[in-house]
């Protein structure tokens, strides 16, 4: 923390199991993805996660204009038009929230209180970054370049537009684009319309939604989503590390029938395929394993289709489920950096970063539902 700044907390905490009416309201607006949408390569856009710290902003696209400018020798205003008009990538990338896990944390951070769903796959299409970085010549003084949404509000006392900076460096790699469509379609209000930024590999408060303007700067950007907030610290007056790639992490389809409530999943006995998806920002995923004694043993799933780079992958478990009772399911991905998924993560102040693995509770029974055979042709 800078000297002679009093450190604001960033979220507060509740060390009790109940969920308060204000994380309910932030809950309420921002969804995850349903667990059983992990049946799809890419994520229908509707069951796609949803962040957004304000408010969704109606844009005229008629009206829409981006500058680029800042510490630049050129700089530039482009409509939805200019921008649609030059070179054009479509990438598949898994994009997760930091904050995924939250709420499994205790004392919990109060804030969007996510399970392990805060995640969806997409395939993005924009127009590269760099060439437009290059455009308008950065100054030798140039350091950072900051992403700017249409959206504002007030965190922490502080009113704000929602920005965000990369490193020059960072902004300048080949894979960033400014998506202007996601799955086929133009970007839906909720996802950024009409343009934002995707940083593959990256957590998912970097692909700043709604850009109004991207600003070349010649010191780093200190604004409050790059600090303090997306750090992980165990304390609160200290700063601790930025949050930057996706930790692995793997999640299971639940298998069987939920109970409403509890949401606990019955099974008959049987040969079940557990399925799922497995992704990393640091690496390729290159082992999935599955526990079906709640994490005391593990076996190796098959590794199914590769998303590419940047997307999420397939893996499949075959589990011969000889007796009846109650069985604690876990699966965790180790990625090409080495990083293994943990069965508990350190607590930090903010709730970022728990890619602590998924448990699923199963009861099966013979008298519970038959054993549905995997539907063949659903990569
Ligand atoms: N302008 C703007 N961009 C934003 C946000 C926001 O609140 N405003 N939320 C960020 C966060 S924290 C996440 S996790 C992702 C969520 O993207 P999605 O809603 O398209 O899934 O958008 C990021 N981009
Ligand atoms: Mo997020």
């Amino acid at each position: 923390m800078r000297a002679g700044v009093q450190p604001e907390p960033v979220h507060g905490l509740s060390s009790g199991p109940d969920i308060t009416l204000e994380e309910l309201q932030l809950a309420a607006r921002n969804h995850s993805m349903p667990l059983e949408a992990l049946q799809y390569a890419m994520t229908p856009v509707g069951l796609h996660y949803l962040l957004t710290h304000f408010d969704i902003p109606r844009v005229d696209p008629a009206e829409w204009r981006l500058t680029i400018g800042g510490h630049v020798r050129d700089p530039i205003t482009l409509t939805l038009e200019d921008v649609k008009g030059r070179p054009a990538v479509t990438r598949a990338v898994t994009l997760e929230c930091a904050g995924n896990g939250r709420a499994k944390l205790s004392p919990r951070p109060l804030s969007q209180p996510w399970l392990f769903e805060a995640v969806g796959n997409a395939e993005w299409t924009g127009t590269p970054l760099r060439p437009l970085l290059e455009a308008v010549a950065p100054l030798d003084s140039a350091v950072e370049v900051v992403f700017t949404g249409l959206d504002r509000g007030v965190q922490a006392g502080i009113e704000q537009h929602y920005e965000r900076s990369l490193t020059l460096r960072e902004a300048s790699r080949e894979d960033l684009f400014l998506a202007y469509a996601v799955n086929g379609q133009p970007l839906p209000p909720q996802h950024g319309f009409p343009l934002r930024l995707v940083v593959p590999g990256w957590y998912g408060m970097t692909h700043v939604k709604w850009l109004r303007s991207i600003t070349v700067v010649n010191r780093p950007f200190r604004g409050y989503q790059q600090e303090p907030a997306y750090h992980v610290t165990s304390r609160e007056d200290e700063l601790g590390e930025p949050v930057t790639r996706i930790l692995p992490r793997s999640l299971m389809v639940p298998p069987g029938i939920p109970d409403f409530l509890p949401r606990t999943r019955q099974l008959g006995l049987g040969t079940q395929v557990l399925e799922g998806r497995a992704w990393s920002g640091q690496g390729r995923v290159v082992r999935v394993e599955v526990s079906t004694d709640g994490g005391r043993s593990w076996a190796d799933a098959e590794l199914g289709e590769d998303g590419g780079d940047f997307a999420w992958q397939s893996w499949r478990y075959t589990w011969v489920v000889a007796a009846e009772g109650e069985y604690e399911l876990c699966c965790r991905a180790t990625d090409a950096a080495g990083s293994v998924q943990p069965l508990t993560t350190r607590w930090n102040t903010q709730g970022m970063c728990n890619n602590q693995v998924q448990r699923i509770k199963v009861v099966v029974g013979e008298q519970l539902v038959p054993v549905q055979p995997p539907v063949d042709g659903i990569p």
